[in-house]
């Protein structure tokens, strides 16, 4: 059997279908994938009315029709409340004859990982791992892929139940997407949820020169729990560029130093900003080449909620203040940003909160320098010692100049005059009483009166009968 039907070919099968010619086994199963169907069905989700049986795996593609007839497409703000992404954008589209109409362009990005640092990197649309595509459960998507890389690539939507032909897997399921080349995909989406999209081809190379992105898709009917009053889309991911260099260098496996939400290294990475008392959605994907990431959260507990494979029901959903997002994998949380302040959201492996940091020194933590950085100093000016004090930020700015086209190991200048000692996978969720606008950073957050750690004063200390010149560590506990 030819592995090519033409349209015609189809149609005629269908028609043969109808007036009851027997057909072999083959092209009986070609029919099934091929008549005219009916229209899509929205997802039911995992929280069905109770009493209802739960549908799983009702809409994965073995169960689904490849015919199945779309449903009108939605308009922004109008059927769904768009995504917010942090440094970066939503891909814009047209509808032609009731398709959404997407154009994706694969190109070479200079792209600034901090005002210090830029790269030259691999994107789509201009944007490095911050371009989003958006579209609601039911459309038909027709999304052109232009490949203006040197190299072949393709597009592969991951997590989707679609026709195997458009699953975008260079070689496999379509001929590669040559240089020059532009490639159309289309299909009905038959689902909804945080679906991601990348390069399959030479993937080390290529999701590590940074074509990723994030794909979501909003239910048709969503329940009222659906609706939130901030949804971020937060793309994770991690890459090796040696201080000086000016290209990622994607053979590295393990020593990646440069971290990042949406293709920027905090103190790049733009706050999530929040009223007090909002419901608050973040999808993280993770296409990084091999770490997991525990991303998690200060000031308050949220829910997890879906993964990229689907929602999550909610008697199964549960609580947490970190969520490992693996590489490959979505998660969606959620919270209430109860709380007013500056809270961290970060990932919790220490290495992935510094910005292009090396791990060839000795350990030093415990050792006084001094005498070796006076002996060095003559012959190397900018030699400091690594170690428990030697990454301290301050002293390292003053001390040591940078490398052009680096960034700060870690830290940025926070509201105490004192530097924020990380970077990388760190953002701030900035949730406040009052705004003036989302779209403005709020500053930093004044804390009401007497709510700050400070230093202790000689009357607390002398109130608590605390000592700090004669109590041993071990004693302190045991009164005197
Ligand atoms: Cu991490």
């Amino acid at each position: 059997m030819s592995n090519k039907l033409s349209r015609r070919q189809l149609l005629g099968l269908s028609a043969a279908a109808i007036t009851g010619i027997g057909l072999s086994g083959k092209q009986a199963h070609a029919i099934n994938h091929g008549g005219s169907g009916a229209a899509y069905q929205p997802f039911r989700g995992y929280n069905p009315p109770s009493g209802e049986a739960r549908p799983y795996w009702e809409k994965t593609y073995s169960g689904g029709r490849l015919d199945v007839k779309p449903l009108p497409p939605v308009l922004p703000g109008r059927g769904y409340k768009p995504v917010i992404v942090p440094n970066g954008a939503a891909l814009p589209f047209k509808i032609v004859d009731g398709v959404k109409v997407f154009h994706l362009i694969a190109e070479e990005v200079d792209w600034a990982f901090d005002s210090g640092l830029r790269a030259k990197c691999w994107g789509y649309n201009g944007r490095v791992n911050s371009t989003v595509i958006e579209a609601v459960e039911g459309e038909r998507v027709r999304i052109y892929v232009t490949n203006r890389l040197p190299v072949s690539t393709s597009v592969h939507w991951h997590g989707f139940n679609l026709p195997n032909g458009m699953d975008g897997v260079g070689g496999l399921t379509q001929p590669h997407i040559k240089a020059g080349e532009t490639v159309k995909y289309e299909f009905t989406l038959r689902q909804y949820g945080t679906q991601m999209f990348h390069s399959h081809h030479d993937e080390m190379t290529q999701m590590g020169m940074g074509l990723i992105g994030n794909f979501i898709i909003h239910p048709r009917n969503p329940r009222p729990e659906y609706h939130v009053a901030r949804d971020f889309s937060l793309m994770i991911s991690e890459w090796h560029i040696p201080a000086g260099t000016s290209r990622p260098n994607t053979l590295e496996m393990n020593d990646f130093n440069v971290l990042t939400l949406n293709g920027k290294a905090f103190p790049s990475t733009a706050p999530l900003v929040c009223k007090t008392g909002d419901k608050v959605r973040i999808r993280f994907g993770n296409l990084g080449a091999t770490d997991h990431h525990p991303m998690h959260m200060h000031g308050h507990h949220f829910r997890v909620t879906a993964t990229d494979g689907e929602e999550i029901p909610l008697s199964a959903q549960w609580p947490e203040t970190t969520v490992l997002v693996g590489v490959g994998q979505s998660r969606n949380i959620e919270l209430i940003a109860d709380a007013p302040g500056d809270w961290p959201i970060h990932c919790h492996m220490t290495h992935h909160i510094m910005n292009q940091m090396g791990h060839d020194f000795p350990n030093m933590v415990g050792i006084d320098p001094k005498g070796l950085e006076e002996k060095l100093r003559p012959l190397l000016p900018a030699y400091m010692t690594m170690g428990h004090t030697g990454m301290d930020m301050g002293r390292m700015a003053e001390v040591m100049p940078y490398p052009k086209n680096t960034i700060a190991m870690k830290g940025a200048p926070g509201p105490f005059g004192d530097y924020i000692p990380m970077g990388g996978l760190f953002t701030i969720l900035k949730v406040r009483d009052h705004l003036k606008s989302y779209d403005e950073d709020p500053g930093w957050y004044q804390h009401p009166p007497g709510t700050v750690a400070m230093k202790a004063s000689d009357s607390d200390l002398r109130r608590d009968g605390i000592s700090v010149e004669n109590e041993s560590g071990s004693g302190a506990g045991h009164g005197h």
